[in-house]
């Protein structure tokens, strides 16, 4: 008997069940996505679900259940059961489907917080810190830097330095999986019934570090090739463990490519501090380029904002404004093309 609690199931989540047709059926959390099935902890275990024919027609892709997703379902052998409903989602980490413009992919959901996980080695990079809060911070998850390896030879001075613009918004915490004490201080910060996204490159040790907060080996770690410093990917799904009663924890295998799937302009201006000087820039519409009067140039120009900042920030507003507007169109084609085929019947039925 699992207690669901411990999951994160919550009164929130109750009253959104009870908006459900089927919400005098069972709930569970979806713990893995498997190619053809889903994996869910429910009061009475761990189930083995496939969808129902209205969830698996009526919905695009990225909407189809992910890990960390609550869903009401239907038993119908041991250990067996069919999937009818997912509640609402809040709290969802998306990335942009890779090479496609503006498809969405759902990572994980009912998040509290996103653990980006870098190792203190060549992985560092201020810039994927960057783009990792915009799209955790837009969805109101708290983003948290983990950065791993400590034990390894580093420069602390640089590290603190680059990351001296974002110190404010995100906590960060030095680990090495070999000294327990740089563990529990990031152990102590996982509150009861809360879910932690692990997010970052393949090889960083997001595996790791889930053993070690867990105190067992939960999951398979890899070995970093001699010639490539690289990791091979020992994790291919996204899965979610139970650390030690206190904390919902889901890994997930690198990526190489991180694409914003992100359409609010406010989330870039909040994590670049661009919005304390937009305020006093001359036109309310200012963009920042080269308007006159533009305070963020001038803050750009006195120093107050580092010029690799101001770029990064640039970079990823072009590509957010580029997901956004791509997907509003698409939004509008389908809605258009629904009025088509409803046209259609329309006629072939007179
Ligand atoms: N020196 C050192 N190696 C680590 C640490 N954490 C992980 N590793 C190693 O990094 C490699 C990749 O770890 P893994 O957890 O599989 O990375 P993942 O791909 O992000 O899940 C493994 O060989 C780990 O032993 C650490 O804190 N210090
Ligand atoms: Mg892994
Ligand atoms: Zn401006």
């Amino acid at each position: 008997m699992n207690n669901l609690s411990l999951y994160g199931w919550n009164d929130t989540l109750f009253q959104l069940k009870q908006a459900s047709q089927y919400k005098h059926l069972f709930h569970g959390r979806v713990a893995a996505v498997n190619k053809t099935n889903y994996e869910v902890i429910a009061q009475s275990g761990r189930l083995l679900c496939e969808l129902a024919g209205n969830v698996l027609y009526g919905k695009s892709a990225f909407e189809l259940p992910c890990t960390g997703d609550w869903v009401i379902f239907q038993p119908f052998d041991n250990n067996k059961a069919i999937i009818v409903d997912i509640l609402p989602r809040k709290h969802t980490l998306y990335r942009r489907r890779s090479s496609t413009i503006s498809d969405r992919q759902a990572i994980a959901s009912h998040l509290n917080k996103a653990f980006i996980v870098q190792s203190l080695d060549a992985n560092f990079s201020v810039r994927r810190t960057e783009r990792f809060m915009v799209q955790v911070v837009e969805e109101n998850i708290q983003p948290i830097l983990v950065l791993t390896k400590s034990d390894l030879e580093f420069n602390r001075h640089y590290v603190e330095e680059s990351l001296k613009h974002l110190k404010d918004q995100i906590p960060i915490f030095f680990t090495s999986i070999l000294s327990p004490e740089t563990i529990l201080p990031l152990q102590a910060f996982i509150r009861p019934g809360e879910s932690i996204v692990f997010v970052g490159s393949s090889g960083v040790g997001k595996s790791s570090l889930i053993n070690a907060l867990c105190e067992r080996t939960v999951f398979f770690t890899s070995e970093i090739s001699k010639s490539s410093g690289k990791g091979r990917h020992t994790s291919i799904r996204r899965e979610m463990v139970l650390m030690k009663h206190s904390g919902i924890l889901i890994d997930t295998p690198g990526v190489r490519e991180f694409g914003l799937a992100s359409d609010n302009s406010q989330t870039l201006e909040d994590i670049f501090d661009v919005s304390d000087f937009a305020e006093s820039c001359r036109f309310e519409n200012c963009m920042h380029l080269e308007e006159p009067g533009c305070a963020v140039l001038q803050a750009v120009n006195n120093g107050l904002i580092e010029p690799q900042v101001y770029n990064s920030y640039l970079k990823l507003r072009k590509e957010s404004w580029h997901f956004s507007s791509s997907e509003h169109e698409k939004r509008q084609r389908d809605k258009s093309f629904a009025k088509i085929s409803q046209e259609a019947k329309r006629i072939k039925k007179r």
